[in-house]
C-alpha cells in the first residue's frame, strides 16, 4: 500500500544537485550540516545477511503460532529477507515444558504450566523455515530442568531443523534464575556453568549449543562461558535492552545510549573476538518490561533499531534478534503482560487468531537496516552538530552502500548532507524511511508501507549524481536514508 505521494513529500529527500531539482522552501536545512567520507582502504567487521532477526517467545511455539500455512507471518518474513529467528525468552523455563512424543502430562499439572512444546511444533517450525529461508535458535529449558525432556528435544531439533538450526541455546537469563524462584539464593556464574554442563551432556555431542543468555550484557557471564565452554559452544548470546521501562523517546535516541549500548557488551564481546566465537545479541527491544508505549511503538523505535543493529553489527556483533509477541498491537499479550516494542502483532483479537499481522514502524528500521548488507563495514569519518549516523558497507555485490540515520524529531528540519565516497560520476540511489514525527506511527520507505498481505513494495529509488566522487542530500531530520552506489 502506498500512502499518498504528498505524505512522502513532507518528510522526504530533497536532492540539492544538478539535477535541477530546487526544494522547498520550507525544506531548507537548518543550521548545521554533515560531512561524511568513506575509507574504503581498510574493511572492517563483516555485515551478515542476518544481521537483523526476530526473537520471539517459546510460548508462541506452543500456542501454534509461527505457521507457514496460515495468515501472513512467512510473507512478513520474506519481507525481511532471509535471517534468524530466535524461540526463547522468559515463557521458556517460566510457563512451559517440552513433552515428549506418547508422554501424557504431568499430573497433577503444576500450577505455572501454561504451554506444552512438542514434535509438532517443531515441525511447524521447520515448514516456516523451509517456507522463508530462514533459520533458528530454539530454547531448551533449563530453569526447571529434565534432562530425558531435553534428550528428546534435542533428538527432535536435530531430525526436524537439521542444518536450519543455528544453535539450541540452554536456559534464558540464568543470571535472573534466583529472583524466579528457580535456584536458591547465592547461585552464580559456576552454579550456571555445571548446569549448562548438564545441558550440553543431556543433548548430546552433535546439537550446536549457545549461551548463556544473560539478561545483564554487562556481567561477564558471556565472556565466561566462552572461555569454559570452548569446542562445545557454537555462539555466545546475550541480551540487551537500550532503557527501562522509565526510558523516553529523548533518551532512546540520545548519543549517551547510543554510547552506552555498546560500551555495556564491548567486554564480552572482546572476549569472545579473541575466543573466535561468534556473538550475537538474540534477545533486544527498546526498553524491557514490555517496552514503553508512546516509545518503542512509534517511528523513534524504527531510527533507534537501524542504527543499534548498524553500530553492533559494525562492532562485530554476529547479528541481533528483536523480541516481540505475536498478540494483539498495544494490547496485554497475555498475563497481563505487554510485549509494546514488537514489530510485528495483530490489529484485532480476530486477526491474531488468523495470524494476520501488521507491523509495527520498528519493521521498517529492520527492513532498512537489511538493505545494507551483506557485506563489509568500512570506516566513515563523521563531522556534524546534528544527531546523525552515518555507516558504510562495501557490498558483496561490488555496490558501496551507505546509511545515513537523523534521530531528531522532523521539526528541527533537514540536515545537509556532503558524502565523499571516492570514484567518477555516477549516479546514487536512495531509499529513504522517514516519519511525520518521532511518536508518529506512519513509518513508511519511499512512501510505501507493508501492505495486508506482508508486502513492501517501495518503488523506484531516488536518483541522486556522484559528482568527482561526492553526493549531497538533505535528509528529512527524524528519516534514514540508504544509499547504494554502484
Ligand atoms: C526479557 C525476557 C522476555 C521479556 C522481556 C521484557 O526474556 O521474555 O519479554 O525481558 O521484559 O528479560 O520485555
Amino acid at each position: 500500500m502506498r500512502t499518498p505521494r504528498a505524505a512522502c513529500a513532507v518528510a522526504g529527500l530533497a536532492m540539492v544537485t544538478a539535477l535541477g531539482y530546487v526544494p522547498p522552501a520550507a525544506a531548507a536545512p537548518a543550521p548545521g550540516g554533515a560531512t561524511v567520507t568513506v575509507d574504503a582502504q581498510h574493511p572492517g567487521a563483516r555485515l551478515p545477511g542476518d544481521l537483523v532477526g526476530l526473537s520471539f517467545e517459546m510460548r508462541e511455539l506452543g500456542i501454534g503460532n509461527l505457521d507457514a500455512r496460515r495468515g501472513t507471518m512467512a510473507q512478513l518474513l520474506r519481507t525481511l529477507g532471509p535471517s534468524n529467528i530466535r524461540i526463547s525468552g522468559n515463557t521458556l523455563d517460566r510457563d512451559g515444558i517440552w513433552l515428549p512424543e506418547g508422554q501424557a502430562l504431568p499430573d497433577p499439572q503444576p500450577d505455572w504450566l501454561q504451554h506444552v512444546v512438542t514434535h509438532t511444533d517443531i515441525r511447524r517450525l521447520d515448514d516456516l523455515l523451509d517456507a522463508t529461508g530462514w533459520r533458528a535458535e530454539v530454547g531448551i529449558n533449563l530453569g526447571r530442568w529434565d534432562a530425558a525432556a531435553a534428550a528428546d528435544q534435542a533428538r527432535v531439533l536435530r531430525k526436524e531443523l537439521g542444518h536450519q538450526l543455528v544453535a539450541a541455546e540452554c536456559g534464558n537469563e540464568p543470571d535472573q534464575w534466583v529472583g524466579k524462584g528457580f535456584r536458591p539464593a547465592g547461585y552464580g556464574y559456576p552454579d550456571y556453568l555445571e548446569d549448562f554442563q548438564a545441558c550440553a551432556a543431556a543433548v548430546g555431542p552433535h546439537l550446536p549449543l549457545a549461551g548463556p543468555d544473560a539478561a545483564n550484557p554487562g556481567i561477564s557471564w558471556a565472556a565466561d562461558l566462552a572461555r569454559d565452554a570452548q569446542g562445545r559452544l557454537d555462539m555466545v548470546m546475550l541480551h540487551q535492552y537500550a532503557m527501562d521501562p522509565n526510558g523516553t523517546m529523548d533518551r532512546l535516541l540520545s548519543p549517551q545510549t547510543y554510547a552506552s549500548q555498546l560500551r555495556s557488551i564491548t567486554p564480552n564481546l572482546d572476549a569472545a573476538k579473541a575466543l573466535g566465537i561468534p556473538l550475537r545479541v538474540d534477545e533486544t527491544n527498546s526498553a524491557w518490561g514490555g517496552g514503553i508505549n508512546g516509545v518503542s511503538n512509534r517511528h523513534g523505535a524504527a531510527l533507534w533499531a537501524l542504527d543499534y543493529a548498524l553500530e553492533l553489527g559494525q562492532a562485530g556483533v554476529a547479528g541481533l534478534n528483536f523480541h516481540g509477541g505475536l498478540g494483539v498491537c498495544d494490547a496485554p499479550i497475555w498475563n497481563g503482560k505487554w510485549q509494546l516494542y514488537t514489530p510485528i502483532c495483530a490489529a484485532s483479537k480476530a486477526a491474531e487468531l488468523a495470524q494476520i499481522y501488521r507491523v509495527q514502524p520498528i519493521y521498517y528500521g529492520l527492513w532498512m537496516a537489511r538493505q545494507v548488507g551483506p557485506g563489509r563495514f568500512l570506516p566513515v569519518t563523521l563531522t556534524t552538530g546534528r544527531n546523525l549516523t552515518a555507516y558504510a558497507v562495501s557490498g558483496d555485490d561490488g555496490r558501496l552502500r551507505l546509511a545515513v540515520i537523523s534521530k531528531e524529531d522532523p521539526s528541527a528540519g533537514p540536515v545537509h548532507v556532503d558524502l565523499t565516497v571516492g570514484g567518477g560520476n555516477r549516479t546514487a540511489r536512495v531509499l529513504t524511511m522517514t516519519g511525520s514525527s518521532l511518536t508518529g506511527v506512519d513509518t513508511a520507505v519511499q512512501g510505501a508501507r507493508v501492505d495486508s498481505a506482508g508486502r513492501l513494495s517501495p518503488g523506484r529509488a531516488d536518483r541522486v549524481p556522484v559528482r568527482a566522487g561526492t553526493l549531497s542530500l538533505d535528509l528529512a531530520a527524524g528519516s534514514a536514508a540508504v544509499i547504494t552506489i554502484g
